[in-house]
């Protein structure tokens, strides 16, 4: 009997495959579509603390070899999002994820310090490619501000909590943020969120309205990049620290990928999108099929255990 069954933080998930936030987790439609669903576990849409509209459309586009968005946080208000994960913990739910994306620290704070007084018994995962102070990058690429906004949301906040990072490129940034992260009792990262402002030309014309054209990369173009994230924080944060791998995931062959990596669970965005909740049952059929081939009978034969040469 081969089994994907996950654990972060002590929590036992009935397999490893999650959507990522953003995707199909807006509505309580959609929502209900995630319980429905074979996924292991499932997350809502990054809230502001007051509903938003979210940019102009045409904001999201499929494209060939994955897709680019620049939906700009549309969401139903961190109220809706707080009353529908306790709806969740009433069933006995207590592995949902919560995703919060204040426009500015003090929301974050204010979001936190509610689900921390709450009966909430999810994970809460905290998007760092929220807006920062203006004329600096988004949070995750501040590292100063990354440090001080853990150390300000770690002076109270005692729930499992982990980060949706954004992609990086370069040795001295894995390290910086590494040694950041290490310093907190965090659960988890989440690693990537798209590849920042990207931009897909057809004919004469860009393929979405916000920003001229310019979004956020996801599918199989980012796969490589997610990868790379995924190994690069495994190898530098603790154990305490696991690592949920997201980005290009099109087969049950790229969710191997992700694991090997290190990854302890894998969310699926533009292939949920192109797909729909059945994905999720295709990808466990892919997985096992190659654990049944390989010889492994649970994640943790081979989770980690990339070969280098
Ligand atoms: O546009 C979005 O709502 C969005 N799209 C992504 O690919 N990743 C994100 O984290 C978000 C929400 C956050 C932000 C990019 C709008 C600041």
């Amino acid at each position: 009997m081969i089994s994907l069954q996950t654990f972060i933080a002590e929590k036992t998930f009935k397999n490893c495959l999650m959507n990522a936030s953003g995707v199909k987790c807006m509505t309580d439609e959609e929502l209900q579509e995630l319980a429905r669903s074979e996924a292991g576990t499932w997350i809502t849409k990054s809230c502001t603390l007051v509903p938003q509209d979210g940019n102009p459309s045409p904001r999201y586009a499929d494209l060939k070899m994955g897709s680019i968005n620049s939906m700009g946080l549309p969401n139903l208000g961190f109220d809706f999002y707080l009353n529908y994960a306790l709806k969740q913990h009433d069933t006995g739910n207590d592995s949902l994820f919560f995703s919060v994306a204040g426009l500015k620290l003090e929301d974050n704070l204010q979001m936190l310090k509610r689900i921390q007084d709450s009966d909430f018994q999810g994970f809460t995962e905290l998007n760092l490619s929220c807006p920062n102070l203006p004329g600096k990058p988004q949070t995750g690429y501040d590292f100063d501000r990354t440090n001080e906004v853990l150390d300000k949301i770690f002076n109270f906040y005692q729930k499992p909590l982990g980060i949706k990072l954004p992609p990086y490129f370069d040795m001295i940034h894995f390290e910086t943020v590494a040694n950041i992260l290490n310093q907190y009792p965090l659960r988890f990262i989440t690693c990537i969120n798209s590849v920042g402002n990207a931009l897909y030309i057809e004919d004469e014309t860009v393929v979405i309205k916000p920003k001229g054209g310019f979004g956020g990369l996801g599918g199989a173009y980012v796969k490589p990049t997610a990868l790379a994230n995924v190994r690069m924080f495994y190898k530098l944060l603790k154990k305490e620290i696991a690592v949920i791998g997201c980005g290009g995931v099109e087969t049950g062959r790229d969710v191997f990928e992700h694991i090997l990596c290190g990854a302890s669970m894998v969310q699926i965005a533009t292939q949920l999108m192109k797909e729909d909740t059945p994905v999720f049952f295709r990808l466990i059929a892919e997985l096992k099929e190659i654990m049944n081939i390989k010889g492994y009978q649970n994640i943790s034969d081979f989770r980690g255990k990339l070969k280098e040469l």
